[in-house]
């Protein structure tokens, strides 16, 4: 296979091509000046491909307000102005979509390759009325529709540590309908970081937890992805129709306990849109969709797997999990007044269900981590849209959402020998929400050029199935021993914020602040509980509670034409959260964050020199035990070269191989070891692309 994928590569190098420039910054400059309003964002595919980042976690980190979570080489998980998780909402083309581990091995932007999508929407704040839960915002990759005609992209990536990206994908549209596929192969080996050592390498010498030596330096992760969408016009009405089908093996986590065996992914999405003319009602849309996620995680790379008195198969653990998501969405647009009307109802099921074994006890011991959790949602909701004269915009809408959850195979004994003990009040293995979001915005513009942009939103989101109903009881003989139990008593979380922004832009340059101011009541956080009656077979535990929190932040990003086709380049993030309620500051909160270019770009040549960097995050939870995390700067090149439907870029990422660590982690993770992951060192990468 390997040898196949470098006869490729070099097929591409060696095919000539055509000289033609493409003014592209400028254009992005105007985009992301008018286009944009303040509290949202876009990141363009181009941008990511340039760049060395493995997923879009990564990719995100190009913007501010973005951070990711990372366990391993690939599967960075996306932060958004420090939420995280179901926090916020990470769709493909408004699908909704989620992993299938309980510790976010395989988050939802996992399930697709960057091949598969054209941009990616983001909505930071309470103001997505779309979709359920989006408290903190929403982030919607939108995938590639074809161009009229044939096309065919071609792309291949070759780097350090063997990484390998290659991505082919054709299409064929006539002015009524179109079709295409699409397949991409991604796979790396570990990487070391800044101090030389591979990121696996990162336990003691007496850490159970540690790789086994033959797989310290092996493969981090081997992704196939295969796709197809087709679409087709009949009268008013457009329709499409895409499934994909993904297949990821051997995914190392050093953070955890675990590593994934699989992920095995299929997705199916139906779109329709009619417009219609000479009546208020001017368009009808129709969406429905499913996607099922198959993971199994074990520790077989780790040396708690070599066989003893206990371990008397090939693993210690193992977790079976799989998940599955469908609904549909029903929305219309309709004229009322001199505004947009958008109305709409959705639904949509969720089932997570995931099997633990253990060598617990002199025997593997299976427990319903994930005890077969429904989760069924309807939702309602109304837009309106008015523009007050030329200057004025105003936006005002709500939802209403009922939840229903269920653990189907929480039987009563175990709820109430594992779950009840940890907690006070009756507890049940079923439970409901309803619930009302809404929000308000205005933007103005006073002149050309600046913008802006104020906006009240409550949004809410229900505790998931692993907040509500995780179970995993440990063996008492160890005293680090920590049991997981779920708190199904949970209320669901409201975030009501303040946002201000303002945007100026001109002809060469845009300049974006914001302002935000975050109430966020039943808030659900992490816990930490004493053993119940300090005897077996009962430890600890970690479960969750709703506490009253607060966050504030800011965001501040330009980019500023200067002359001799040079274009600088900046952001800078800050976000602070407290418990309310202890005064404490809240765990997993980034630290201050920013970004610095400068770049020459003539559209057939650029090169960009750049700095990531963060300051010392001090302000940590020490009853959750987190630690505090150094400041840091890393410095990337990188240059590229297009011959019309030839391009190549190129890059050196973290140049000075320093070596750093963001200060994220997933807490909320039954399987974490504590032990964090380094970033990469020094990496080289190559991409050769061949459009036409
Ligand atoms: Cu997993």
């Amino acid at each position: 296979m390997r040898k196949l994928h470098r006869l490729l590569l070099l097929i591409m190098l060696l095919l000539p091509g055509i000289c033609r420039a493409e003014a592209l910054l400028l254009d992005e400059i105007t985009v992301r000046g008018q286009e944009v309003s303040p509290q949202q964002e876009t990141l363009t595919i181009r941008e990511v491909r340039e760049s060395s980042a493995r997923d879009m976690g990564e990719a995100l980190e190009l913007l501010p307000g973005f951070t990711s979570v990372t366990k391993g080489v690939i599967a960075n998980d996306v932060v958004l102005r420090g939420l995280q998780g179901d926090d916020i909402n990470v769709f493909l083309d408004g699908v909704r979509l989620y992993g299938g581990c309980p510790s976010r091995m395989d988050p939802p932007s996992f399930h697709f390759d960057f091949a598969e999508v054209d941009s990616i929407e983001i909505i930071k704040g309470p103001y997505d009325l779309y979709n359920a839960g989006s408290m903190g915002g929403v982030v919607n990759a939108v995938s590639k529709t074809p161009p009229a005609g044939s096309s065919a992209t071609l792309t291949g990536s070759y780097g350090s540590y063997r990484l390998v990206n290659l991505s082919a994908s054709g299409s064929y549209a006539t002015e009524k309908s179109y079709l295409l596929a699409g397949y991409a192969y991604k796979s790396s080996d570990v990487t070391k970081s800044g101090n030389g050592r591979l990121i696996t390498d990162i336990y003691s010498l007496t850490s159970p937890n540690r790789y086994k030596p033959e797989f310290l330096n092996s493969g981090a992760y081997q992704i196939n992805t295969f796709w197809t969408k087709g679409g087709t016009t009949l009268g008013p009405s457009r329709f499409s129709l895409n499934y994909s089908y993904q297949d990821a093996e051997d995914v190392l986590y050093p953070y955890l306990l675990m590593d994934a065996e699989y992920d095995r992914t299929n997705r199916i999405n139906f779109t329709s849109t009619t417009r219609i003319t000479g009546s208020p009602l001017e368009e009808v849309s129709f969406q429905a969709w499913w996607n099922r996620v198959d993971h199994l995680m074990n520790d077989r790379f780790r040396v708690s797997s070599t066989p003893s008195m206990m371990v008397t198969r090939a693993l210690m653990m193992e977790t079976d999990s799989t998940t599955q998501v469908y609904g549909a969405k029903l929305s219309s647009k309709i004229a009322a007044g001199d505004g947009l009307l958008e109305l709409g109802i959705d639904y949509y099921n969720r089932n997570w269900d995931a099997t633990n074994i253990s060598a617990m006890w002199l025997r593997y011991q299976p427990q319903p981590l994930l005890p077969d959790v429904d989760v069924d949602n309807f939702g309602a909701f109304s837009k309106y849209s008015l523009p007050l004269g030329a200057k004025l915009k105003f936006t005002a809408g709500a939802r209403i959402d009922f939840t229903a959850v269920e653990a189907n195979d929480l039987t009563a004994a175990r709820l109430n020998s594992l779950y009840q003990p940890y907690h006070s009040g009756s507890l049940s293995r079923s439970t409901d929400f309803t619930e009302v979001s809404g929000n308000l915005q205005l933007s103005w513009l006073p002149t050309t050029g600046i913008e802006i942009f104020t906006g009240f939103g409550s949004g809410v989101r229900t505790p998931d199935a692993q907040e509500l109903f995780i179970g995993l009881q440990r063996s008492a003989t160890s005293p680090t021993s920590i049991n997981w139990v779920g708190n199904p008593a949970l209320d669901a979380s409201r975030n009501n914020q303040i946002d201000v922004g303002l945007k100026l832009s001109g002809d060469n340059y845009y300049l974006n602040s914001s302002l935000y101011y975050s109430l966020l009541d039943d808030f659900i956080y992490l816990q930490e509980v004493a053993d119940p009656d300090g005897v077996g077979p009962l430890v600890r535990a970690r479960t969750y509670r709703n506490i009253a929190a607060e966050m504030y932040g800011g965001e501040l990003a330009g980019q500023y034409a200067l002359p001799l086709d040079l274009y600088l380049r900046g952001t800078l993030s800050y976000v602070r959260g407290k418990n309310s309620a202890s005064g404490s500051p809240l765990a997993e909160i980034p630290p201050l964050t920013g970004s610095a270019s400068i770049r020459y770009d003539i559209g057939s040549f650029f090169f960009e020199f750049s700095e990531r960097f963060a300051a010392e995050q001090d302000r940590v939870d020490s009853g959750l035990s987190e630690v505090k995390s150094a400041g840091w700067g890393a410095t990337d090149l990188k240059t590229g070269v297009n011959w019309g439907k030839w391009s190549a870029t190129g890059g050196i990422s973290n140049l000075f191989d320093k070596q750093y660590l963001t200060h994220l982690s997933y807490q909320r993770d039954a399987f974490s070891s504590g032990v964090k992951v380094p970033k990469p060192g020094r990496l080289a990468y190559l991409t050769l692309a061949y459009r036409y």
